[in-house]
């Protein structure tokens, strides 16, 4: 009797709480939102390549909880722990075949906003050259900042999750803005609307603008493409694959503008090679070099010729003299790099940079007679100088922790450093570009992560993030270091300057 009694009490269990089916569970809960292929739709794609990127509060919680101030509910109530979990699993499965996302269905996902209107002035009266965007990915917002007085002339949603620095066109009118699940977004900036977005991937890195302002790069790594739009209308102008010279395929992990050489240099993940990609009308002719070679022969109606150069190892994060003809790769191992001369086509140097340096926040200043060249490191508390002439590591600068961001200005004597990661990530270091010793350490909210800053124009302010949901930019006198004002924000990352950003300020990533 006891063992019936017990039998019919785990049956009446295994009713209440029904067998997980994650299939049948994402297809009747999630699928609406984020697309039958979890590629996303009204909310984002769902798949490890975003996810893992993702900050913020573990995916089973958003699943249960939902995510405060977006469209996203709770499913506690509809889903059962074990449902939850597994359904977990799933979405963290990679996609067992990934679609095409071809010239088409770029263009097919084109939304222009019917209501926009251009403007001949800015409706407002603030410096044109001074204003300053910031992205707040706490809810997934740009707020518009007037540089002189810190007023937001506007606050605009932006697609989900947007990653690294929106690009400017070269008059600073136009910004575009890019987001990991490959939308990119136009936003007049005059007009304060947005005109239109398109989804150039499906899980993309960054976007890098060409220097007459015609075309906007767009670094892919699903599918394993280089998407190319017009900026007039974000029309699709090409899709290149990204394969090596024997056919291999690869993502693309960065692309980069190099004005000068009217070309977009790209950064590739898995195969041992640098791509440059030219727009101008006279590339440059080939056939001097041994290592490196253009696929096929340049045509003048190839209007993207692309040009293949062998590295010895695999490089996948890049910084740029400022005349753009070396480049320095950090390995995709995260040890040391190499320097490569960019009109020869070969390795120049190596470099001395252990512990993952994370090159693409790197700066340059003349210090002396030299130019050096500021690293921060993802894996150790240091800050590595070079020499850019000799291309040797001058000094290393001991901080609190492994930091992400680094930022100065031409008009102001210091660097800022964060520690993005470990126990002080709630200081800021403020670093002498001479002596090279940190002058002060800011801790401006107990516990709170600070980190990337931006100046003004003229270099007079530093606007830091507290990257909390309840966060804010603190703005700086960046001569006393005295904190000026606080403007809440949700969770602010990048800050980016019209002027610096168009100017190449060399206190600034490009
Ligand atoms: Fe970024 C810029 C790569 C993780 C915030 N990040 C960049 C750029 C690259 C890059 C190549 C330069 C693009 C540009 O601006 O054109 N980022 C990577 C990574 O490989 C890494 C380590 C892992 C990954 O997620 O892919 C990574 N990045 C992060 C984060 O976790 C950050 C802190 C939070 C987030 O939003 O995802 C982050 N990355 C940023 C920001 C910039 C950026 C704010 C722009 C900095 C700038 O000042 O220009």
């Amino acid at each position: 009797m006891t063992r019936l009694i017990a039998s019919l009490s785990a049956l009446l269990l295994m009713t209440a709480a029904p067998l997980a089916d994650p299939t049948a569970d994402y297809a009747a809960n999630c699928q609406d939102c984020h697309g039958a292929n979890r590629l996303g739709g009204l909310g984002p794609a769902l798949i490890p390549e975003t996810l893992g990127r993702m900050r913020g509060p573990d995916l089973g919680v958003v699943i249960r909880d939902g995510r405060k101030a977006t469209q996203m509910p709770g499913f506690g109530e509809v889903l059962s722990e074990e449902q939850i979990d597994s359904l977990t699993d799933f979405l963290k499965q990679p996609l067992s075949e990934v679609p095409e996302w071809r010239e088409a269905d770029i263009a097919a996902s084109r939304v222009v906003n019917e209501e926009y209107e251009a403007v001949e002035n800015p409706v407002w009266s603030s410096d044109p050259m001074n204003i300053t965007l910031v992205v707040e990915t706490g809810d997934h917002h740009v707020s518009v900042l007037d540089g002189d007085t810190f007023e937001t002339l506007n606050r605009f949603p932006t697609p989900f999750a947007v990653h690294g620095g929106p690009k400017f066109s070269p008059d600073g009118r136009f910004v575009f803005i890019m987001s990991r699940d490959g939308w990119v977004q136009k936003y007049d900036l005059y007009a304060l609307q947005e005109v239109g977005r398109i989804r150039a991937g499906l899980n993309s890195r960054n976007i890098a603008m060409s220097a007459d302002g015609k075309w906007l790069a767009v670094a892919n790594y699903l599918p394993m493409t280089l998407t190319i739009l017009s900026t007039e209308d974000l029309g699709v102008a090409a899709v290149l694959d990204a394969k090596g010279k024997d056919g291999t395929p690869s993502r693309i992990s960065a692309v980069y503008q190099a004005p000068p050489r009217e070309s977009f240099v790209l950064a590739l993940k898995d195969v041992p090679e640098i791509w440059e990609v030219f727009y101008g009308k006279n590339p440059p002719q080939f056939g001097f070099a041994h290592d490196w070679r253009i696929e096929g022969p340049v045509k003048n109606e190839d209007p993207f010729p692309v040009r293949k150069i062998t590295t010895p190892d695999y490089l996948d994060d890049f910084f740029f003299d400022q005349s753009y003809e070396y480049v320095m790769g950090a390995s995709r191992s995260g040890e040391g790099g190499q320097v490569i001369d960019l009109v020869i086509g070969r390795k120049t140097a190596d470099l001395d940079l252990p512990g993952m340096p994370h090159l693409g926040s790197g700066i340059t200043w003349k210090r002396g007679d030299t130019t050096v060249m500021a690293t921060p490191h993802l894996k150790e508390g240091t800050i590595s100088i070079i020499d850019m002439k000799t291309w040797k590591t001058v000094e290393r600068i001991e901080t609190l922790g492994p930091g992400f961001f680094l930022r100065s200005h031409e008009n102001t004597p210091y660097v800022w450093a964060d520690v993005f990661f470990g126990p002080n990530k709630d200081v800021m270091h403020v670093i002498d570009k001479e002596s090279l010793e940190i002058v002060k350490t800011l801790r401006p909210v107990e516990g709170a992560t600070v980190a990337h800053v931006e100046f003004t124009k003229d270099g007079r302010y530093a606007l830091v993030s507290v990257w909390e949901d309840d966060g804010a930019v603190i703005v700086y006198d960046a001569a006393t270091l005295e904190e000026v004002k606080r403007l809440p924000m949700r969770k602010p990352s990048g800050k980016y300057n019209v002027w610096n950003k168009i100017t190449f300020s060399e206190g600034t990533s490009h």
